[in-house]
């Protein structure tokens, strides 16, 4: 492979050639594209390979993480960046009269997910390359990813993601690893063979495609195996053909787009087992090729389950074991139990996955019965571990009232059970899975999440990396705490102004694109302040438009009431059957259209909502933000993840002492973050207390009032009807999340942030300490202990 620029340049004039028979002069631009994909992907497989080579070779434990997403984003710079050839491809190709970066915009971004627990497994993924550690991903080959996201008339408007339009150059396709898949059916008694035996299925090819999860200088390279459905050789006799293929295509089609509500759809329960059942299949063939017995199964492989939608796994490897390899429940269930660990990713109710009885049974018949026969024993063992079994059973059982709670299998079926910051993992301690951990105290573990600092950081954002380079090195690409070192400098006025001019040209980039793309012109030198996120009511956003309608309420009231002018930017999807979270998006964008174009506030006051908000815009965003809104209902939200960017490229968290913002909080204190509202506890004891009213801070609070009332009486739509459902919610359903309660808090905190904002020196110092505080929250340190404390794998022996 090439070595050089002037080896790449030759290389790659030559595949333009044998690819398309056409001079390079004369190339199409997408085929210079696709040339370049491919040369760098070719250039990984010697790594790909010899990593495999290694692994085997030295028989080292490895870890598949299980996800239903994976939220890779695109590929091509990353990659080049991690294998070290992107300077010499962009000489060369600039060379050639190509612009690298024409050719980096011509990438689709895999929508393979929905948001946080998405995003996590894709940074997981490049850490565990990064530090040279056998992990590995398992999903499925979405044909259509999250939907793509126009505003239309201030409305949400979904359009099918085709990702793959131009083709995927990054994944292979490995028929030789296909394996079946079966669904329907029913289970009888084999008495020839004395067991259970599942018959009259249906089965569904599942076949692999392998994309290399390149690590950063390091020949380390995973795989990330998505699986996809084709028509099975032993047709189905009991369906015509054209039902049944459509049945079979429609399994990979579409990733369900909602990130917090349970579409209780047999066709989602079905992409669940299908690439559950053909990653456990899959891991078993390659562990029998070299170890021809399944006892060493759990030293040799680890499962990370990514919260409970692909829980499956435990009652499906029991099936394998018992059904095809002859183990009896007691070993299996031994292996079993010592390969599964299960991530809990959210404590909303609406979003713990409870599958109706009768449509697992008919479904996934052998299964279910796997289901029924690990909650029989659990009961039993429930009984001789409580002295108070059945106020227990309430909280634990796994199949109750006729559904299949799949957190509790998960909890049964693994030995380790983690939460993703450390108060949401105090939380299902003490709260939500309370019963659990009387019952299994050694399983509950925290992981903090975190973020892959070479994308978020280093790739997103060259000019802070240029200045972390002049003046703490590049050292900390590698072990991203020696951040830390920066902490020299943050009163020195050079790099103090340095710093805000990185920010300043890092606005100007993202003004531009806002200008292009929203036709609203943004003041660079305004405060950026960004909330960028699925469309949540406990993620608030709400709240953050009430404060922009009482600063604009404010100003048209009081001549002499000005602010310092601040840019208020929203990038948000919402699930297209939410409906509450689509009318906030409505009123994000009608507030926007009265307060950009009022010549009193203009100057003042921006509000943009940018669409279709997903990897790559938030890799633009990131980088220009000053503050940093992470505003949920304390308690809500299991960690986040979007903070950390932020803090990583010195922004000011503003936020509620939820989730990782407290551990943020802890890492800069409190004169370099801005905290307000209530905690996790008062919440909760207000909550209790039954005693909150909504209507008790509408009353005695005028300027909420006003606030409040603007929602229906014209002041953002023509119809006072537009925004009622928001009203509703708030007075009279009780504002579920809180925001009255938290209402004038968030105010002066606000408010307080102007202050800090005017003291340029000041700003600039607080940003570079969140910046030298950060690498704490590199998902490399995540990895590290999640390796060392639930997997026990090591880098890859050379
Ligand atoms: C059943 C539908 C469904 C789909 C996705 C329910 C729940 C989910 C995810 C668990 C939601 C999610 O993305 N949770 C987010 O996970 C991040 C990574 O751990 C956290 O940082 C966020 O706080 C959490 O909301």
């Amino acid at each position: 492979m090439f070595k050089n620029k002037e080896e790449f340049k030759t290389e790659f004039t030559k595949r333009i050639i044998e690819g398309y028979g056409r001079p390079l002069k004369e190339a199409h631009i997408t085929e210079k594209f696709m040339v370049l994909e491919k040369l760098i992907r070719d250039q990984a497989a010697i790594n790909w390979a010899l990593t495999k080579e290694e692994v085997q070779d030295s028989q080292q434990k490895q870890m598949t993480y299980f996800s239903m997403e994976f939220l890779i984003g695109r590929l091509l710079v990353n990659n080049m960046m991690n294998l070290g050839v992107y300077d010499i491809v962009k000489e060369g190709l600039a060379d050639l009269d190509i612009n690298i970066h024409e050719l980096e915009e011509l990438e689709s971004d895999p929508g393979l997910g929905n948001g946080g627990l998405g995003r996590l497994a894709a940074c997981f993924m490049d850490s565990l390359a990064s530090l040279s550690m056998p992990g590995h991903g398992n999903t499925l080959r979405y044909q259509y990813g999250l939907f793509k996201q126009k505003i239309v008339d201030g409305y949400q408007t979904e359009i099918p993601d085709q990702w793959m339009s131009i083709g995927n150059m990054w994944e292979i396709r490995k028929p030789k690893h296909a394996v079946d898949v079966r669904f329907w059916g029913k289970v009888i008694w084999d008495d020839s063979t004395g067991r259970f035996k599942h018959v009259d299925a249906e089965c569904i090819r599942a076949v692999p495609y392998d994309m290399p999860i390149i690590g950063n200088e390091t020949t380390v390279t995973n795989t990330l195996r998505l699986w996809d459905a084709e028509v099975s050789t032993n047709i189905p006799t009991n369906k015509d053909f054209r039902q049944y293929s459509q049945e079979v295509n429609e399994i990979c089609q579409n990733l369900y787009p909602d990130d917090s509500t349970l579409a209780g759809r047999t066709l989602r329960l079905k992409q669940q087992y299908f690439f559950v059942s053909a990653g456990l299949q899959a891991l078993i063939k390659s562990h029998l090729r070299t170890y021809k017995t399944l006892d060493n199964f759990h030293e040799k492989n680890v499962i990370q389950l990514n919260d409970t939608h692909p829980v499956l796994a435990i009652p499906e490897l029991m099936r394998l074991l018992i059904d095809e390899h002859d183990y009896d429940w007691e070993d299996a269930w031994d292996i079993v139990s010592h390969t599964m660990a299960y991530t809990n990713h959210t404590i909303l109710s609406e979003a713990l996955e409870k599958w109706p009885i009768d449509t697992m049974r008919a479904l996934l018949p052998r299964v279910y019965m796997m289901i029924e026969e690990i909650n029989r024993r659990f009961i039993g063992y429930v009984k001789e571990h409580v002295s108070n079994p059945d106020e227990v059973f309430n909280h634990v059982l796994i199949i109750k009232d006729g559904q299949v709670h799949m957190a509790h299998l998960a909890i049964v079926g693994s030995f380790s059970v983690n939460g993703v910051a450390r108060l949401h993992t105090d939380i299902l301690i003490h709260q939500e899975m309370k019963a659990f951990a009387e019952l299994y105290p050694t399983k509950f573990n925290n992981k903090t999440n975190g973020i892959t600092h070479r994308r978020w950081l280093a790739y997103a954002n060259p000019q802070l990396k240029e200045l972390l380079h002049d003046t703490i090195g590049d050292h900390w690409i590698k072990e991203p705490d020696e951040l830390e070192k920066l902490m020299a400098y943050v009163d020195d006025p050079d790099i103090q102004k340095r710093f805000m001019q990185v920010k300043r040209d890092r606005k100007r980039i993202l003004a531009r694109y806002i200008q292009k793309n929203n036709g609203i012109l943004v003041n660079v030198d305004s405060i950026f302040d960004i909330q960028v996120k699925r469309l949540h009511a406990y993620k608030r956003q709400l709240l953050n438009v009430l404060h922009i309608i009482y600063l604009y309420q404010e100003m048209k009231r009081n001549p002499e009431f000005r602010i310092y002018p601040r840019t208020f930017i929203f990038g948000a999807k919402a699930a297209p059957a939410y409906f509450f979270a689509k009318k906030v998006i409505k009123l994000i964008n009608s507030v926007a259209d009265v307060v950009n174009s009022d010549p009193e506030t203009s100057d003042y006051l921006k509000v943009v909502f940018l669409e279709n908000y997903g990897v790559t815009l938030a890799e633009m965003i990131m980088p220009a933000a000053d503050v940093s809104e992470q505003i949920s209902t304390a308690g809500k939200e299991a960690s986040g993840t979007g903070n950390m960017k932020f803090m990583m490229n010195g922004a000011l968290t503003l936020g509620t002492l939820d989730g990782a913002n407290v551990e943020i909080h802890e890492r800069v204190g409190d004169d370099y973050c801005e905290i307000f509202g209530l905690t996790a506890k008062e919440v909760d004891s207000l909550r209790q207390s039954g005693q909150y009213n909504a209507w008790d801070y509408y009353n005695n609070n005028i300027k909420l009032k006003f606030v409040v009332d603007s929602l229906v009486d014209g002041s953002w739509s023509a119809s006072r009807e537009e925004f009622r459902i928001i009203f509703e919610e708030l007075m009279n359903y009780n504002d579920e999340y809180f925001l009255l309660a938290d209402f004038d808090s968030y105010i002066k905190a606000q408010q307080d942030v102007e202050k800090r904002y005017l003291d340029k020196s000041a700003w600039a110092k607080m940003c570079l300490i969140n910046i030298a505080k950060s690498g704490f929250f590199s998902s490399d340190r995540t990895i590290k202990q999640y390796a060392d404390e639930i997997w026990h794998i090591q880098p890859v022996k050379k």
